[in-house]
């Protein structure tokens, strides 16, 4: 056993299979290709926990007792226990993994009887990790090493680590994959043609075995850039005729191939805008030839102009998705779905909704999130991220009918934050965002705390007090990242490109639509109807109405939606400056805490995990520090405005 290496399904790091010894010694289940990985699972736990082989076979009444009842549903499970046996029936084979797998991490986590005797049944049919993986093996956005599937243009033919993702990922139901980056380049058009599909084959058959489709980002350029066409129109018969050809191609390879995700007309990727046509047009047609086979087309909605003239107030890239796909709403076909970033911005630590969940009526729709650490500290600072995922699952659109957007959607996807790094995340406790992500997306309803907690208890330790103190570590950590960085919601003072530490300023005369506005008086974007950019109206009245009024928007949004002056009261009792220098160094004070509280569990984990987290707790403690006194100085120097309690601001 290796805690980093095992994540979650470090079954025996504690004493807690104990109890379950008496399970392992048969394994009933029916036939069936994914059931077939849970048999493995359990035999394998067996002979490495105990030594023990058991017995496989069809018609025990004791032990494990894998089961299929369609009647609950693709994907869900319900788990029972008595003495001798325990139960575990799936809606289908998916659902008899998962359950298996639920019974692995709680019984390692060392939950009682009751908590682990459970039946669940996924919220959404499509649970998806995204991958932003270059054939050259690099990672946008990576901070845990290597692609795990390429390296130097080829595709890797070792199934061992991609065996071990497969695992960990339909631990926590994940049952979608797409495993290249968005921005689609030369090299990479090509893995939908005969170059790569072989290899690429192999790769889903592996992710198959444990009930993942595999996925792969196209670029819309390709009839053009591989297929010798002189156009990429979406309504170009030869157009069409290319994407058709494609798909049968990839279903000859692939038989359970999931579909394409496109990055259109953003951020210079190619699109259907060039020659005069809309997404609707561009989606529908890749959905088209997707059809025959089954396979579905994840349109993406981050589509903005980068090329913004900061000089011009009046443009705000924050009601980019809306303007661009709100007039499209019941455009699209049935096997498109849109997929939108939890903000209108980009995976800031702290923005509103997009307003776009709210804006769709009649289209599918998937909600992205951030796994990967872009912009929440890189891996290095701690920021458990399920509190801000719940924020944007549990808003309230205010839309008849379904009103929050956890109802209004149908799937959801995580960028991924796994690299070839030993811990899978280069930080071990980032693990717990992948695995808050899965397990979130399959029940909603979970609390943040409660996600928290399994996965301290099943990837850490499970004792009482240690296991307590990790979890509060996690939930505080949003908090804290968010206190000694950009304040209330304005977002973006990164060093710019890298995204990581301050830098105030560096975005703020840039063509990318990010700013601050900051001046002697006051900061913050105005979006208001009344005297702003108009994005509030975006929202359903009783939303717009909220923002709109400085006095009802809440105050963690307040420099995302008005700019405002220094001496504006808070509701706390203190003016906007104050309340930044009281968080930027309470900020940096409680990130120096977390890494005090780390050390106290030096000899309580296995020294190797203990090193590479407290490393990692150092790099976020100089962090924080330079984020408080660099905000803290720019502050004062804009405003002229003295802390009131004398703390140390440089001049
Ligand atoms: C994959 C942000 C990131 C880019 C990323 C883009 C996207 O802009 O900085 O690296 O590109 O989002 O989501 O497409």
């Amino acid at each position: 056993m290796d805690m980093m290496y095992d994540c979650w399904l470090s079954a025996g790091k504690d004493d807690n299979f104990d109890r379950a010894k008496k399970y392992f010694c048969s394994v009933t289940a029916p036939d069936g290709r994914v059931v077939s990985s849970a048999v493995k699972e359990l035999c394998n736990t067996a002979e490495r926990l105990f030594g023990i082989s058991p017995c496989v076979d069809g018609d025990a009444d004791k032990g494990f007792v894998l089961r299929i009842d369609a009647s609950l549903g693709a994907g869900a499970y319900k788990t029972e226990i008595t003495d001798d046996a325990v139960y575990i029936t799936g809606g289908d084979g998916n659902g008899v993994l998962y359950g298996v797998y639920r019974f692995l991490i709680l019984t390692g986590g060392g939950y009682p009887d009751d908590r682990i005797a459970v039946s669940e049944s996924p919220a959404y049919a499509v649970r998806m990790i995204d991958h932003w993986d270059n054939g050259d093996g690099g990672i946008e956005r990576g901070y845990a090493g290597r692609s795990i599937f390429f390296s130097d243009y080829a595709v890797t033919e070792d199934m061992t680590r991609i065996t071990d993702y497969a695992r960990l990922l339909s631990s926590v139901g994940i049952n979608a994959v797409c495993i290249n980056n968005v921005n689609v380049h030369r090299n990479e058009s090509y893995f939908i043609t005969d170059r790569y599909l072989d290899k690429i084959s192999a790769l889903a058959d592996t992710f198959g075995d444990y009930g993942i489709k595999l996925y792969l980002s196209v670029n819309y350029a390709a009839p053009i850039e591989i297929g010798g066409l002189d156009t990429a129109d979406p309504l170009d018969s030869g157009v069409k005729s290319f994407w058709a050809d494609m798909a049968k191609n990839i279903y000859a390879h692939i038989p359970g191939f999931g579909g394409f995700l496109v990055k259109a007309d953003s951020e210079n990727r190619p699109g259907p805008f060039t020659y005069g046509r809309d997404h609707a047009d561009g989606a529908n047609m890749l959905a088209e030839a997707l059809r025959p086979y089954g396979g579905i087309v994840i349109w993406r909605c981050f589509v903005y102009n980068c090329h913004l003239d900061w000089r011009d107030r009046s443009i705000d890239r924050a009601r980019a998705a809306y303007d661009h796909f709100k007039p499209l709403d019941g455009r699209f076909a049935d096997n498109v779905y849109l997929q939108i970033k939890n903000g209108p911005m980009d995976f800031q630590i702290r923005e509103a909704v997009s307003p776009l969940f709210s804006g769709l009526d009649k289209t599918n729709m998937f909600a992205e999130f951030q796994i990967t650490q872009e912009y929440t500290g890189q891996q290095k600072d701690l920021c458990y991220l399920v509190p801000m995922w719940k924020e944007c699952l549990d808003f309230n659109t205010f839309r008849n009918g379904k009103p929050f957007v956890k109802d209004r959607i149908l799937g959801a996807a995580g960028v991924s934050n796994i690299g070839d790094s030993h811990c899978w995340t280069g930080a071990p406790l980032a693990g717990a965002n992948l695995y808050g992500f899965g397990r979130l997306v399959f029940d909603p309803s979970l609390s943040a705390g409660e996600i928290a907690e399994e996965w301290v208890r099943a990837s850490v330790t499970s004792d009482e007090k240690d296991s307590e103190l990790i979890t509060k570590m996690l939930l505080s950590s949003r908090d804290i990242y968010e206190s000694y960085t950009s304040p209330l919601g304005v977002g973006w003072m990164v060093v710019p490109h890298y995204h990581y530490g301050v830098d105030i300023d560096g975005y703020e005369y840039s063509p990318w639509g990010t700013y601050h506005y900051s001046d002697c008086h006051g900061m913050g974007v105005d979006r208001t109807v009344a005297t702003g950019t108009g994005y509030t109206s975006q929202y359903a009245p009783e939303n717009a109405d909220m923002y709109e009024n400085i006095d009802t928007c809440p105050e963690e949004l307040l420099l995302f939606f008005h700019h405002v002056p220094y001496t504006h009261m808070l509701k706390s009792g203190e003016t906007l400056i104050q309340h930044i220098y009281d968080s930027h160094f309470e900020g940096a004070d409680r990130a120096a805490e977390l890494a005090h509280q780390w050390e106290t569990l030096k000899g309580r984990v296995p020294d190797d995990y203990f090193e590479t987290v407290r490393e990692r707790f150092e790099m976020q403690t100089a962090n924080a520090e330079r984020w408080r006194d660099v905000v803290n100085t720019y502050f004062h120097r804009k405003s002229g405005i003295d802390d009131i309690h004398n703390r140390k601001v440089y001049d």
